[in-house]
């Protein structure tokens, strides 16, 4: 099936004129600021490889949350060169505008919930933009994939890291990939890429290129990315994304899980005893700096593995905090004292969020993150991240409550 046979023409016109600029981009070095998970390793493994066909150098920058001190620092760094924001940022690029300020020209290549901006050097390609959803239908890998593919002939033969960057992503939650993410799929089967397995109710892609299935290869590139985070992990991710994985790093992956397994089992221990609070629409709790070395994506897992535990309420949303280390490895040191906070949904809830009967962490995250002056990126409806200062928990907790009360009222009088 050609990719006409999708109905969103303005998301297609769009891709095609967002390849044109990158094509025709005259200069010889850009910069990939990427997320630290499978999605985010795969978006930048695609993306280098597209440069170095472009005759583009690279730099790599992984960070794990888009922050303006970060941002100012980049755009230092690179004054005058084309910075790509990639499986981040979506939502802040009237804040990378502003911190720019016409140094630097800007692409922004995301699929969470994002506001485009009026600018002369920031540009926003996003399907949310497009009223495509990209929690569902393209994952940030899919949409590089894509991108790549219509500039470059030869990015075809990377449809296999969609692939793993949907699964990453949980694209395949339903039983299997939809939408773009589908699309891509297919085509890596016909390239001889992937093969689809049936089990069960639920479809799993082998990847030839690594012998082995996306959900097994995405986990690995997560762990690196996410538990090994300060070590730069990642990078030995981006290698594998070519090079496929050694021993070695399978086994350091191992390790790695017994780490993460390890902290997580102390913060459950934590959360049974005291250490989660109950409010009326929300239950939360703070890890602090329980989970360090890992990056602060950890609380995101975290909150993923527990959502569905007997100790939480489930008609409440979970919302975690997890303090944010002052070292960013392929920057430097921060003066900043910030926090993470990852919300996720029990089932229950989640069934009436998706009804739209009840309020997503898509509104209320945003919502809350505004009040207290911190920065929204990352906000599905089920799934959302924000950072904010540290101190300023209580006040979000209780933004969140508001906005919850006023979300329910509204959706109980329609
Ligand atoms: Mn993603």
């Amino acid at each position: 099936m050609p990719m006409d046979g999708f109905l969103n023409h303005d998301f297609i016109k769009k891709m095609t004129q967002m390849g044109e600029m990158i094509k025709e981009y005259s200069g010889e070095h850009a910069v990939i600021v990427h997320h630290n998970d499978a999605d985010g390793i795969c978006s930048a493994a695609i993306l280098s490889k597209l440069c170095e066909l472009l005759d583009l150098s690279v730099n790599l920058i992984c960070i794990e949350k888009v922050h303006s001190s970060i941002v100012e620092t980049i755009h230092n760094r690179y004054e005058g060169e084309v910075v790509i924001y990639t499986d981040l940022a979506g939502l802040a690029a009237e804040m990378i505008d502003k911190v720019n300020d016409g140094r630097c020209t800007v692409w922004i290549i995301d699929h969470h919930p994002a506001k485009s901006v009026e600018s002369e050097t920031v540009f926003v390609f996003d399907p949310e933009l497009f009223g495509v959803s990209g929690d569902t239908f393209v994952s940030a890998s899919t949409l590089n994939y894509l991108l790549s593919a219509c500039i470059h002939e030869k990015m075809k033969s990377y449809a296999y890291l969609a692939v793993i960057g949907s699964v990453g992503d949980y694209h395949d939650r339903s039983g299997g990939v939809l939408g773009f993410d589908r699309f891509v799929l297919d085509e890596a089967v016909d390239l001889g890429q992937a093969k689809i397995k049936i089990e069960g109710q639920k479809e799993r892609y082998y990847i030839q290129f690594f012998d082995e299935f996306a959900d097994v290869v995405a986990e690995r590139l997560t762990t690196l990315g996410v538990v090994a985070y300060e070590k730069k992990g990642y990078r030995k991710g981006l290698k594998a994304c070519f090079e496929g994985f050694d021993e070695e790093t399978i086994n350091e992956v191992e390790k790695l899980k017994e780490i993460r397994d390890k902290k997580f089992e102390e913060a459950i221990y934590m959360l049974r005893n005291g250490g989660l609070h109950i409010e009326k629409y929300s239950q939360w709790f703070h890890v602090g700096d329980i989970f360090s070395p890992m990056g602060v994506k950890a609380v995101g897992e975290f909150c993923q593995m527990i959502k569905d535990m007997v100790f939480l309420k489930e008609d409440r949303y979970i919302l975690g905090f997890q303090n944010c280390p002052k070292y960013v490895p392929d920057i430097g040191e921060f003066e900043w004292d910030v926090v993470k906070l990852s919300g996720r949904v029990p089932l229950a809830l989640e069934k009436r969020i998706l009804m739209g009967q009840a309020p997503g962490l898509d509104v209320l995250i945003p919502a809350a993150t505004e009040e207290v002056g911190g920065i929204a990126d990352a906000t599905h409806r089920i799934a959302a991240a924000t950072l904010i200062d540290r101190g300023m928990e209580g006040y979000f907790i209780r933004a969140f409550e508001e906005a919850a009360e006023r979300e329910f009222a509204r959706l109980s009088k329609d």
